[in-house]
């Protein structure tokens, strides 16, 4: 499958906190593919992101005391900075703040307002403002709960504008049916299919009860309201291009592949097509939904602090094995729990042994027997068989790719590493060399370059920089033209002059503890324990009180100000006013959890907890035997 253009799409990410190796796993993902494109010579384009508007950020920002703009620099700065490190190849960094993004979401409100798809209406619903989506009451878990995320919903009532979602839901249908690859994996695509024949009602798009979001267009005349976040996200796809404003990159669309997490399918396989539909726009090609990273079954997401972090994940292991691990060792479209372990085995496993050993044993051999000089004439004399299998691996692995099975794509190029592996211990080419049949030795490492550059052309949208290391080691060079000979036309490299390269993937020797007990067993007792990785993901400081009073309305609470160091003042609500008064408080230390969510307590918001040990004599602090600087790390 060839496309000139290609165009492919990230969710943009919320910033109302860091990225986490959920958001790292759709971005490297979306990489490999663009990388790919790129590699086959397609005119590719790779957008990424930050969402910025809409309530839960405008929250966020308030439980910090900085302004919604402020945070969103912030944090839409750490994902940049991110996917930099990172080496992601993306082609655009669109922020939903950008002044280009508001000025096409308003030319897109407008036209559909023209069209007659936007009409005023009363709205009443149960609202989550975590997945700033409404539900019905069915919908509810036990009348209150968010079915999505599990948290409290609250009744907004509003005057707003509503988009003729309804309208479009024959259309839909027939899109569904038409382009039976159009979502990704097909089970999603059938869930989507069930919900839209159900019914779709008509779908609230402003609202009035915050200001951080895009106004309507002037000429509508409405400034009560601001557009609603995924009206306005979706639609960076395409501002992204230029919608509404300069249109030039508009050639792009429709996008070829848009990736998504689970979680958002809804939004970009029923609503963004919609209003693709009504701003007489082509839907895009496939839009994949992978599943979740999770920890300890759950899933893994800022609001529940369960997240790991992928930078220090890629710094302790390596960027490249990281990259590898994420896209083998989960089906896409499956949920998978996060473990070094599991990362630790597939780096000593697939890449130390099965990829790096046969490196340095094609490299040892050249060396010793040929002074590095291989050359390939009986190749097919004595490897016709094995080099057909490696034919028919190459020729199933786009398919796999574009299917987005990924771990099935990697599975098929290490069953070609397999039948070289294989063939080295089957000829055993130093019996070959001690027998003076040459001819059979300089073949059977001939079969080895062959499959190495293969592997490293087709690794290469993983592992960039490793597998560039592998094609010079083996004398050639990943670009679109060897693609094309070695991939396409499953064409022999020629001759080869290899050279001595240092390891590329020395073993991880990193012993995680684990209890000396059967996996069963083991698995049993998991749930008592808490892996040391999840206990560091606390974070526990010292903190010095600054000020503390009274919580009003409340005789059990305090309000603290506690010094975390580095300028780091937080406001603490404490319920110990039965063993401590705010007086006595002032100038103590005391141990703070630093890195739980802000949460408004009596109407008060707290930024953090003190540790303290309860029995029946009551309630004491637990506090640093001596002073400790501000700030200072416990654990
Ligand atoms: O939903 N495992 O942004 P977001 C795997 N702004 N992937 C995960 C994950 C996990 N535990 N958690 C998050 C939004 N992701 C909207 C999108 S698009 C127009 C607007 C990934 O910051 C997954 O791809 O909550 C998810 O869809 C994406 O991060 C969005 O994260």
């Amino acid at each position: 499958m060839k496309h000139d253009h290609f165009y492919l799409t990230t969710p943009i990410y919320y910033v109302n906190d860091a990225p986490h190796i959920g958001h790292a796993y759709t971005t490297i993902i979306a990489d490999t593919m663009a990388r790919y494109a790129r590699l086959k010579g397609c005119n590719t384009f790779f957008l990424t992101g930050t969402d910025e508007h809409g309530q839960k950020i405008e929250e966020s920002a308030k439980a910090r005391g900085k302004n919604a703009k402020e945070w969103a620099d912030e944090n839409s700065e750490k994902f940049k900075t991110l996917w930099d490190d990172f080496g992601i190849s993306y082609d655009k960094f669109i922020r939903t703040t950008d002044e280009e993004h508001k000025l096409g979401v308003q030319a897109a409100f407008q036209k559909m307002w023209d069209k007659g798809d936007i009409y005023k209406g009363e709205f009443e619903g149960n609202y989550c403002v975590s997945c700033e989506t409404f539900f019905t009451n069915t919908q509810l878990v036990n009348d209150e709960f968010c079915p999505d995320c599990g948290k409290p919903t609250s009744v907004l009532k509003e005057e707003n504008y509503f988009f003729r979602l309804s309208k479009y839901e024959k259309q839909l249908i027939d899109w569904y049916s038409q382009n039976e690859e159009c979502i990704l994996p097909k089970s999603k695509k059938n869930e989507v299919v069930k919900f839209v024949e159900g019914g779709l009602r008509d779908l609230s798009i402003t609202r009035t009860s915050f200001e951080w979001g895009i106004k309507l267009p002037d000429n509508i005349g409405d400034d009560k309201h601001v557009i609603y976040v995924w009206l306005d996200a979706l639609l960076n796809y395409v501002t992204a291009l230029g919608y509404g404003t300069d249109e030039k990159n508009m050639e792009y669309w429709p996008a070829n592949l848009q990736i998504v997490g689970k979680d958002i399918l809804k939004f970009h396989a029923i609503y963004w097509p919609a209003f693709l539909l009504s701003l007489d726009l082509p839907l895009p090609k496939h839009i994949a939904a992978h599943g979740w990273w999770t920890r300890d079954g759950e899933k893994m997401s800022k609001s529940k602090g369960n997240v790991v972090n992928p930078k220090e994940i890629a710094d302790a292991y390596g960027l490249e094995n990281f990259r590898y691990f994420l896209l083998r060792e989960v089906p896409f479209g499956q949920d998978g729990d996060f473990s070094r372990r599991a990362l630790i085995d597939r780096i000593n496993s697939d890449l130390a042994n099965d990829l790096g050993n046969l490196l340095s044993r094609t490299i040892g051999m050249s060396d010793k027997y040929f002074g590095l000089n291989i050359e390939l004439k009986d190749l097919y004399t004595y490897h016709k068989e094995d080099m057909a299998k490696i034919d028919e691996i190459t020729a199933c692995l786009e398919p796999l790719l574009y299917g987005m099975q990924t771990h099935r794509y990697l599975e098929e190029i290490w069953k070609m590493l397999g039948v070289a592996n294989k063939a080295i211990d089957t000829v055993a080419p130093w019996n070959k060399m001690k027998e003076g049949k040459e001819a059979e030795a300089m073949a059977l490492i001939a079969l080895c370059v062959n499959v190495l550059a293969r592997a490293a052309l087709l690794l290469s949208p993983i592992m960039p920089n490793k597998m560039n290391e592998v094609a010079s080691a083996i004398g050639f060079e990943i670009n679109t033209q060897n693609f094309e000979k070695l991939i396409y036309e499953k064409s022999p490299l020629a001759s080869s002059k290899l050279s001595k390269v240092t390891a590329l993937f020395p073993r991880i020797e990193e012993i995680i503890e684990e209890a000396p007990k059967q996996v069963e067993e083991a698995k049993k007792e998991e749930k008592k324990y808490v892996s040391i990785d999840h206990f560091f993901e606390t974070e526990l400081k010292v903190g010095t009180v600054l000020e503390a009073e009274n919580a009003p309305k409340s005789s059990k609470l305090l309000i603290l100000k506690v010094d975390l160091g580095d300028g780091d003042i937080r406001q603490i609500v404490a319920g110990i006013r039965e063993s401590y008064t705010a007086q006595s408080l002032i100038g103590t230390q005391v141990c703070v959890v630093a890195n739980l969510k802000p949460a408004k307590i009596m109407g008060v918001i707290s930024e953090g907890m003190l540790l303290a040990a309860k029995d029946a004599n009551g309630l004491t602090l637990i506090r640093p035997e001596t002073p400790k600087q501000s700030g200072s790390k416990i654990g």
